[in-house]
């Protein structure tokens, strides 16, 4: 007889590794800030991310909401743009969220898929939320939220049809991260990145680069680092997309907006200085 060993939702090692983990694991726990909370509430998307496209001038004169909606519209539309580039997922397919937060991105991927989604987060209050909103949305069958380290998931090798991160790339080493998910995506399945990343170019990284660590308590790689790691675990780029011209419109409504968090300048700078990026990373798993 084969007995079946019961798979536990827990990784059998701890899941928060060091101090800086730790950290981070705490900063996401108390965030509940407008910026993220007020422009959710528009439809009960969640995002952790920035926009892309042009605004509405129009909404500059109009009430407060208008202007949120708009935000929240170029956020959602940066998701759509990750999401057109993992390419055909079946329905039976399972694709994995690399720092889920509340599960904006996620929601999206199982609307358009209709796949199994499994979003890892180190922050419990936010795979708290998220499973709260997969229950309210119907989809806790189908998408499903992890206390988990995305360097260390515990998923079973060859599981996912396609990984990506979004924005999340900057809280942890490349190399460790790339190494995990050319374990989990077979031969053939697609890896998403959106990041913002510094310019090897342009030198080193720039005031406006550290003021954005500072202030998220992370650690914006190097653009040459991407593709270095990529390329040292079986990663190989089909499409890279530079988003830059296409974020600095949402920045400049977010600087005018009730709700800028003060890091408005900061990335307003780098981008437009050129000693920042904000890049697609489409890679192929060899
Ligand atoms: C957060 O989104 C994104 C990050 C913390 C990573 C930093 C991203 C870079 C591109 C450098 P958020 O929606 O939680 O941030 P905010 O609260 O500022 O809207
Ligand atoms: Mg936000």
């Amino acid at each position: 007889m084969t007995a079946t060993r019961p798979v536990p939702d827990v990784p059998t090692r701890p899941v928060l590794r060091n101090d800086y983990q730790r950290s981070v694991a705490t900063y996401w726990n108390n965030e509940k800030d407008p910026v993220n909370l007020r422009l959710g509430d528009v439809d009960g998307l969640y995002h952790h991310h920035y926009g892309i496209g042009d605004y509405d001038p129009a909404v500059l004169g109009g009430p407060e909401e208008a202007i949120i909606a708009e935000m929240h519209r170029l956020e959602t539309a940066q998701a759509d743009v990750l999401l057109d580039h993992l390419g055909d997922i079946p329905p039976n397919g399972r694709l994995m969220d690399g720092g889920s937060g509340r599960g904006g991105t996620s929601f999206m991927a199982n609307q358009r898929f209709g796949c199994q989604v499994d979003g890892v987060t180190i922050s419990e209050a936010q795979v708290a939320f998220a499973n709260d909103q997969a229950r309210q949305r119907g989809v806790d069958d189908q998408v499903r939220f992890h206390f988990r380290n995305m360097l260390d998931t515990g998923f079973e090798t060859g599981s996912m049809n396609g990984i990506w991160t979004n924005e999340t790339t900057m809280y942890v080493d490349l190399d460790d991260l790339y190494g995990e998910f050319a374990r989990l995506i077979p031969f053939g399945g697609r890896y998403v990145c959106v990041t913002g990343c510094y310019n090897d170019v342009t030198g080193g990284r720039s005031k406006a680069v550290s003021q954005i660590d500072q202030h998220y308590t992370c650690n914006i790689h190097p653009r040459s680092k991407y593709f270095e790691a990529l390329a040292a675990n079986h990663f190989v780029p089909i499409n890279v997309v530079d988003l830059t011209a296409a974020t600095i419109p949402y920045w400049e409504l977010r600087a005018k907006s009730s709700v800028a968090t003060g890091i408005e300048d900061p990335f307003l700078t780098a981008y437009r200085e050129g000693s920042f990026h904000y890049l697609l990373i489409a890679a192929d798993r060899i």
